[in-house]
């Protein structure tokens, strides 16, 4: 007898060979003198066949009395079949159950019994059972891969940054405090600080894919209090070097699931275009004077500095059409790191715009010590905390860039999915911290 196979690994012309399955039970269909079992596992389905007449009375007796989503291994001979999955079926020799499943079930994986997100989120280790939703998770593995791929090829280095911090880096976003022993610490928002401070470490480029954690009280379709960034930052470089860098990255990431993951973009039931490069850029002052046009009871008058709403998003990306990046935004706006360009008031900054949300933001540094303290102080914060990253730039911190790219954000605009949370394992918001 073979060695374990998966479904996938299985086709018509291996007709007459013995294999071996492992996997889930899918569905029992009994038509009286005919039985399928469908046999699940990662890679699909496949049709194990029972000709009541042909086979061993013991073996269906098993058979018939698993319960669905039981785990079972299945022995029998490959034959051409094709109206079964994949074109073959499988004539058992031997089943073995090697866990029953309980019934009732939690969530039907056949996709005949709809489910609300909350309830597919409690059993969620059912739910991915369901190949439209296992699809996204092995995008998003691709997504990570050729993002690491593709970071090491342009000589970016990984780096692993703490999680437990002392400081905000993110100025307005709210932090979570946590006891760290006997004083007060915090979940990290964002590498920021770290990511620079090795700029002043010569690694000269570098990159990190890790958590961010923010307190924000926010409960919409597109915010996490726990999501993932890919973050990079890069020396002797201008923001328009890393808008470059960030704009391919996104095609990459486009053609590689585009062609590397037909089988899950069939399972969801979607395919996908490839945006193509350059993105175009409009300034913030650009973006504004168009909104300011509009004939839009959502869209109020926008004073110059005013952060954009969603309903501004909304119509810039209606109005755009594809990946684009918002430029040079008002200083004030932007966090105390943002380099001011020659004008003061406008800094070297950018947002990378879906047309449906933000899914990243970047800019030039400030590396002179000067201003960045002047900054600190003047958005209100103390710059005694930061002095861990200040001393940083005393003694030669050359010019940088950088970004951080929400993966979140750039899988559900990617598959056009409605709610953030569809492409984490386990997302955690206002309400859910379990499971
Ligand atoms: P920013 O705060 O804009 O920038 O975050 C970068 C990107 O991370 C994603 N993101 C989120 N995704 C889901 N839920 C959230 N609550 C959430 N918050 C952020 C977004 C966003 O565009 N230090 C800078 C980056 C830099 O300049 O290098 C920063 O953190 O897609």
């Amino acid at each position: 007898m073979q060695e374990r196979r998966f479904t996938g690994e299985i086709n018509p012309s291996m007709t007459g060979e013995k294999a071996t399955l492992k996997g889930w039970v899918h569905e029992i269909r009994d038509l009286g003198g005919i039985m399928f079992l469908i046999l699940r596992d990662r890679e699909g389905f496949a049709q194990i066949t029972f000709p009541k007449k042909k086979i061993d009375p013991d073996l269906l007796e098993v058979a018939k009395r698993i319960s669905r989503e039981s785990v079972i291994t299945v022995k029998g001979t490959i034959q051409e079949d094709k109206r079964a999955p994949n074109g073959y079926e499988i004539i058992p020799e031997g089943i073995t159950v090697l866990n029953p499943a309980n019934s009732p079930l939690p969530l039907d994986t056949t996709g005949k019994v709809g489910a609300e997100l909350d309830t597919r989120l409690d059993s969620r280790f059912m739910d991915i059972r369901r190949p439209e939703v296992l699809a996204i998770f092995r995008i998003r593995d691709k997504v990570l891969t050729t993002t690491r791929n593709f970071l090491n090829e342009h000589g970016f280095i990984e780096i692993n940054t703490p999680k437990i911090v002392a400081t905000a880096t993110e100025g307005g976003t709210a932090l979570f405090p946590i006891t760290y022993f006997n004083r007060e610490a915090f979940l990290s928002q964002s590498p920021q600080l770290f990511k620079q401070i090795m700029m002043g470490a010569g690694l000269d480029r570098v990159w990190e894919i890790a958590p961010i954690f923010r307190a924000e009280e926010h409960d919409t379709t597109r915010h996490l209090n726990e999501a993932t960034s890919i973050d990079i930052e890069a020396s002797f470089v201008d923001y328009e070097d890393v808008m470059v860098l960030l704009e391919d990255l996104i095609a990459t990431l486009y053609t590689s699931v585009k062609e590397g993951c037909e089988k899950s973009l069939s399972d969801l039931g979607i395919d996908i275009e490839v945006p193509k490069t350059p993105f175009k850029r409009i300034t913030y002052t650009e973006a504004i004077d168009h909104l300011n046009g509009m004939d839009d009871p959502e869209i109020s008058e926008i004073v110059w500095g005013d952060d954009l709403s969603a309903a501004c998003e909304h119509e810039l990306g209606r109005l755009i059409g594809e990946h684009y990046f918002i430029i040079d935004w008002p200083t004030g706006s932007k966090p105390y790191y943002t380099r001011p360009s020659r004008n003061p008031e406008i800094s070297l900054s950018f947002d990378l715009m879906h047309p449906r949300m933000e899914l990243a933001s970047g800019s030039q540094r400030i590396h002179e010590v000067d201003l960045l303290t002047s900054r600190i102080d003047a958005m209100g914060l103390n710059p005694d905390s930061f002095e861990f990253y200040l001393r940083a730039f005393r003694f030669g911190m050359p010019p940088h860039a950088g970004w951080g790219l929400g993966l979140e954000r750039v899988l559900m605009t990617m598959l056009a999915l409605e709610n953030i949370r569809e492409v984490v394992l386990f997302p955690r918001d206002m309400k859910r911290v379990s499971p």
